[in-house]
């Protein structure tokens, strides 16, 4: 509704698209440097010194906690925003063809999401609650209750924006970007409008944006290592890196588990054309 009621879109507003626990820090690091490639020194870049959130805002809470838009409104073009809002929800002038602002979404495998969920969640659990179990998260998980709605609804009403308007929706997958991550990064920076030039891909700045936002970088970043948490703000930068793998369910899940929210997956997606592999 805030949104609704208060955000000004701009035809050069970028917005970086996820469901919690998808890649949401990691496409943040991956747009900031691939669109500010040229104002920055990979030897000494804000991402060194930043953690990517304080670099690509977060719209939905930064409207949240002001009540207002007026600290993003102040923001000069291009802006780089970061949502956790379904595109369904967003309003027809930000979603118009028309309108020019363009959304990157990344979607990760479903199992993969709900274990991440998992440990983020007992990470910002009060310490005088028990953890919540690993049961708990699952019947949620697969209930649908998740914060933003459901996992597939969410994944699916970008897949679908992005079939109809793919110059106004770029449609990711984590798993894709681990294979294929300088892949990825051409494919983000043409969406974008700044393909790279044969001087950049001679001088390898694919490959060092793909560097510079992987994992094994950024989780060794100070900034990135930071655990203080307090009341006004309950997440560390720490929280946000864990394992940054693929695949980490086969650790949690138990093979019961893992066929029961496949099938539910299947059944979602049933019809729809779209699949996670
Ligand atoms: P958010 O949606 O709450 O902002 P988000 O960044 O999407 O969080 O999720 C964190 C996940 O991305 C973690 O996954 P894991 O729990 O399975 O490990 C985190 O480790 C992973 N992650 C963070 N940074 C990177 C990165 N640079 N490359 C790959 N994965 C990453």
């Amino acid at each position: 509704m805030l949104v609704n009621d208060h955000f000004n879109p701009r035809p050069t507003d970028i917005i970086v698209a996820t469901s919690p626990k998808c890649g949401t820090t990691w496409l943040r690091a991956l747009v900031f440097s691939i669109y500010n490639r040229s104002s920055f020194d990979f030897s000494d870049h804000p991402l060194s010194k930043n953690n990517p959130q304080e670099l690509v805002p977060f719209l939905d809470g930064c409207i949240q906690v002001d009540g207002s838009t007026s600290f993003i409104d102040g923001f000069p073009s291009p802006r780089l925003l970061s949502t956790h809002l379904p595109y369904s929800l967003f309003p027809q002038r930000m979603t118009d063809d028309a309108s020019g602002c363009r959304f990157v979404y990344i979607c990760r495998d479903p199992k993969d999401v709900l274990i991440s969920k998992w440990h983020f969640a007992n990470k910002l659990r009060p310490k005088d609650l028990p953890p919540i179990t690993l049961d708990e998260a699952f019947d949620s998980f697969c209930e649908g209750v998740s914060h933003y709605g459901p996992y597939w609804d969410h994944v699916l009403v970008y897949w679908k924006a992005s079939l109809e308007s793919p110059k106004k929706v770029l449609f990711l997958k984590y798993e894709d970007v681990k294979k294929e991550p300088g892949d990825c990064v051409r494919k983000v920076a043409e969406f974008l409008g700044v393909p790279f030039s044969p001087e950049e891909q001679n001088d390898k700045i694919v490959e060092d944006i793909v560097k510079l936002c992987s994992f094994e970088n950024m989780s060794e970043q100070d900034v990135n290592k930071n655990e203080t948490r307090n009341s006004k703000r309950p997440i560390s930068n720490a929280d946000f890196f864990r394992k940054g793998e693929v695949g980490d369910w086969v650790n949690h899940l138990s093979p019961q588990m893992a066929e029961t929210l496949d099938q539910i997956t299947e059944q979602k997606l049933q019809g729809t054309g779209f699949s996670f592999r």
